[in-house]
């Protein structure tokens, strides 16, 4: 039989108003989304434990895009696991995390005043954030957690040192490119990781590609402190060379970039062709225990394969690299 699906309104607290995929059951709706590998989004009711509750709706109107209806939340993630599996499919040909077309199920309404989002290995986690007002939902949030199980898929990091801060380098790229990737009504594409969420009450983002130090912890540029450091902090090494790649390291439009080595200004080859490096030196070159040295030398092959050796892509990969002390 051909499963039917129907498109439904989200009304979401981050991402504003838009189309998600839905199941019509009986004379209602449910949140499971045959068109992206049966992604599915549930309810964990502010527990932690117990089943987690598939959102139903009679109307198929999911949200009022605030946290006073349950279904906000879970309309952002929603769409953004739908934008994440259309990213990796048409930008990158890879069908679900496995390979295999199988979709994710989100669950989100997690604990209380639980400010963080995880990936299991099997699913994804959303906690509601400071005073239940703050779910972290947000399409870069989601893809981040989403996208360990797509880099998962293509290399298994080993989560310590720099293999580990590549994975969570990798995590942010992803994160800020299905952002862009989604063009969301509400949430416009930015390098900026997690700003809606508001994790710190500030209004501060936990996070940014341009300079990861901006944190108060992550490694902008590589250092001999790097490969001890967790993998949150060196991640900083590997954002900040994709951010240089992508948009060179005098870019202003999205933040300040700042030179670690004595390399001359980079000027970046764009989001579309920096995507497509990394994902295939992950998916061709790099071992479980990948160094920045390494992702280095994987770029530029990667970059060699898909624009020439010795073209302005590969050549840009190298001074982007140089230009976060990662040398050649
Ligand atoms: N949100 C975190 C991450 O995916 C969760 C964690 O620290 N494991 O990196
Ligand atoms: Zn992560
Ligand atoms: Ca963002």
């Amino acid at each position: 039989d051909e499963v039917r699906t129907v498109l439904g309104t989200g009304r979401a607290i981050y991402a504003g108003p838009v189309r998600i995929d839905t199941t019509p059951s009986g004379t209602a709706y449910q949140m499971i989304d045959p068109s992206h590998g049966g992604n599915r989004t549930c309810d964990m009711r502010n527990t932690t434990t117990g089943p987690c509750v598939l959102f139903v709706d009679a109307d198929n109107l999911w949200g009022n895009y605030t946290t006073a209806d349950r279904a906000s939340a879970a309309a952002d993630a929603h769409f953004a696991s739908a934008k994440t599996y259309d990213y990796f499919k048409f930008v990158h040909g890879r069908s679900g995390r496995t390979g295999t077309g199988a979709g994710i199920t989100s669950r989100v309404h997690y604990g209380s005043n639980y400010v963080n989002a995880f990936y299991d290995g099997t699913q994804l986690t959303f906690g509601d954030g400071l005073g239940n007002v703050h779910p972290l939902t947000s399409i870069d949030i989601l893809a981040h957690e989403l996208g360990h199980g797509y880099t998962d898929g293509l290399v298994n990091l080993v989560y310590s040192s720099e293999s580990g801060g590549i994975d969570e380098a990798s995590s942010d790229i992803w994160g800020a490119m299905v952002e862009f990737y989604a063009a969301a009504p509400g949430d416009p594409g930015d390098y900026l990781i997690g700003e809606e969420a508001d994790i710190f009450g500030t209004g501060e983002p936990f996070g940014n590609l341009f300079d990861p130090s901006l944190d108060g912890s992550s490694h902008s540029c590589w250092s001999v402190a790097t490969p001890p450091a967790p993998p949150h902090v060196s991640a900083g090494v590997g954002k900040h060379f994709f951010f240089n790649l992508a948009e060179g390291t005098g870019a202003t439009a999205y933040g300040y970039s700042p030179l670690c080595g004595d390399v001359a200004d980079v000027v970046g080859i764009g989001r579309a062709k920096a995507e497509k490096i990394w994902y295939r030196a992950l998916n061709v070159y790099a071992v479980s225990t990948a160094t920045y040295a390494n992702m280095r030398t994987y770029t530029l092959a990667a970059a060699a394969d898909l624009y020439g050796t010795c073209s302005v892509e590969q050549k840009t990969v190298q001074a982007a690299w140089t230009a976060v002390n990662v040398a050649g």
